[in-house]
């Protein structure tokens, strides 16, 4: 799916702002057809939750409705519209002009719908019907139940179930041809990329001209045959922190008119595994960086330029060269910049909460039954590799896909539900990048039946926090021999350690160097970089957060997740020194 853009030939109009909204009580369902009764303001894009201080609106489990006016321009009214929402968490139903005109699952990708039949010029009724539910076929993965008379949602996952329209909402128009999708393959062998671009079009036109561009605009290649290829003679290779972006430019004309044009941006670089060692452009690359998450205060997961600009500017500072979406596909505009910067992105589907039998909130660690017998995620499983490859799959910066977090891979089952969708991911990628299941401690390397599927072991481990607390002596031997008994497994899989960390209250200091402190963070991450830098077979370091985040109110969240190496506002932990030395040295 393409990014929206405004050129020569498509018009863009962006609908944030002030929108309407208002919780659909129990037995009170709201007629889309009419303006809404009671509403409050909610800006878009932003979650709803953070933004009202009614303690009713935060906790209602259900359906939101957003309302606002779309106005047509009489100008757009021979062009083809689309509306087009890049996500809306977790579930949308959209109503134009109080007809039902589409229905999207999954809160984390785009979706957009062609809107000529119904609309008008001038104002234009727009409503959109947004669930925050989730439950045992969703991904997320939630628990559902009636609590008390009213739907209730426990996540099975550790960051709080924001909900609302959290990325923008744009309507852009093409002409009735337009060019729907743009695939760009290449092959790359000494210094010459073969580019093959596979464009989708819908309508008819005479000629298409294919342009690419480097970043001193200068013309490269051309053809007017999307069966002859464009060669690039001496590329300049996308590279890790030193991004190079060539843009490819689709034309289509009837006779000598221009009726769509399309710029797709694109780095050249290469992804191999071997023997144990992962390589970006045949050189040896070691992940530094970080777990992250879309969260911030006040916005909660709504999209916002400057803190996805901080983000990057911080995580630069520090010398990270990666990051990894968990738990869900970040903004598009986050990938844009990643891809700018040449940072490398570890890109995951929201398969999070895929144990049925553990949580962090303890009341939910009662249900034994197997995992892989009480859910019902496959379809959506199927549904969010497919969104997320359809829109990130020309992006330079995604070198792998994390097709889960944490799932029960030790459960009977385990193989048998993830093999299709790894068969899926490698048949959908035209780039057959990498697939990683980000493995939990319970899936030992006794137990678990995923590794075999995928192509790095991505280990989240927390020796010295939720194992032997406190006591990183005792910690760091079980850490190692944990480690040395998946490559005695594995011999050939490069391991990384894609989440560790230790929660830690910023200002909170201990001579006695005790767990929370900003001086215990220290001493964890210092002795699990002993372990890690003996072992020539790791092949990277994502600490476990970036930021402080928030999280459902249980036990172990006071306040939310405090293992960042930031705060939730940005302001650096003392370990924040700390690896900004160890990564610029390294
Ligand atoms: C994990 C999860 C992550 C949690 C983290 C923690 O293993 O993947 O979502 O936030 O542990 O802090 O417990």
């Amino acid at each position: 799916m393409l990014y929206p853009v405004m050129n020569e030939t498509r018009s863009l109009i962006d609908l944030s702002g002030i929108w309407r909204v208002q919780v659909e009580k129990q037995n009170e369902a709201i007629d889309p057809a009419k303006p809404l009764k009671d509403p409050f303001l909610i800006a878009v894009p932003g979650s709803i939750d953070d933004q009202v201080i009614d303690e009713t609106i935060r906790k209602h489990v259900g359906n939101f409705w957003y309302e606002t006016e779309m106005m047509i321009p009489i100008s757009l009214m021979d062009e083809r519209k689309v509306l087009r929402f890049a996500s809306v968490t977790h579930e949308a139903v959209v109503y134009i002009n109080g007809i039902k005109a589409a229905h999207h699952i999954g809160g984390f990708t785009p979706f957009e719908i062609d809107i000529d039949s119904l609309v008008h010029a001038g104002k234009n009724d727009l409503k959109v019907c947004v669930s925050n539910i989730l439950d045992e076929s969703t991904l997320p993965c939630g628990f559902y139940q009636e609590k008390n008379g009213r739907p209730s949602v426990t996540p099975r996952f550790d960051f709080y179930n924001y909900c609302g329209i959290h990325r923008p909402v744009k309507l852009y128009t093409t002409k009735k041809t337009y060019i729907d999708d743009i695939v760009i393959h290449y092959e790359y062998h000494g210094g010459v990329t073969t580019v093959r671009p596979e464009v989708s079009i819908t309508g008819n036109y005479d000629t298409i001209k294919l342009k690419i561009w480097d970043e001193d605009n200068q013309l490269i290649a051309q053809s007017s045959d999307v069966e002859q290829p464009l060669v690039i003679s001496e590329t300049r290779l996308w590279q890790p922190l030193d991004a190079y972006l060539y843009r490819l430019e689709v034309s289509l004309f009837d006779k000598e008119l221009l009726i769509d044009t399309y710029t797709e941006e694109f780095g050249v670089r290469t992804i191999q595994i071997k023997q144990n060692k992962v390589y970006i452009n045949d050189k040896e690359f070691y992940f530094k960086g970080f777990g992250k998450h879309e969260d911030f205060p006040v916005l909660g997961k709504g999209y916002n330029g400057a803190v996805a600009n901080l983000d990057k500017n911080l995580m630069k500072w520090l010398g990270a060269n990666s990051f990894r979406t968990s738990h869900y596909p970040y903004s598009e505009e986050e990938m844009r910049l990643a891809d700018r910067e040449g940072i490398v992105v570890i890109d995951e589907v929201p398969g999070v909460g895929l144990f049925t039998n553990f949580h962090v909130d303890v009341n939910l660690n009662n249900n034994k039954k197997n995992t892989w017998e009480t859910l019902r995620t496959h379809e959506n499983h199927h549904k969010v590799i497919q969104e997320l490859i359809e829109r990130d799959k020309n992006h330079a910066c995604v070198v792998v896909w994390a097709i889960a977090n944490e799932p029960a891979s030790h459960q009977e089952g385990a193989r048998a539900y993830f093999k299709p969708l790894v068969e899926l991911a490698k048949a959908l990628d035209h780039q057959k990048r990498p697939i990683v299941i980000p493995n939990i401690v319970n899936a030992s390397p006794e137990l678990d039946q995923a590794a075999e599927l995928v192509d790095i072991l991505c280990l989240n481990r927390y020796y010295g926090w939720y194992i032997e607390h406190g006591d990183l002596d005792s910690a760091m031997i079980g850490l190692r021999q944990e480690i040395e008994k998946w490559h005695e497994k594995y011999p050939d899989k490069p391991i990384m350690f894609s989440e560790f960390g230790a929660d830690t209250i910023s200002g909170l200091h201990s001579l006695y160097r005790t767990p929370y402190s900003e001086e215990f963070q220290i001493d964890f991450y210092k002795a699990n970089f002993e372990v890690l830098d003996a072992l020539d077979y790791v092949v990277g370091e994502h600490l476990w957060n970036f930021a402080d985040f928030a999280t459902a109110a249980n036990i172990r969240r006071i306040d939310g997740n405090k293992k960042g190496i930031f705060t939730r506002d940005r302001r650096p932990k003392s370990i924040a020194f700390e690896i900004k030395k160890r990564w610029e040295a390294r």
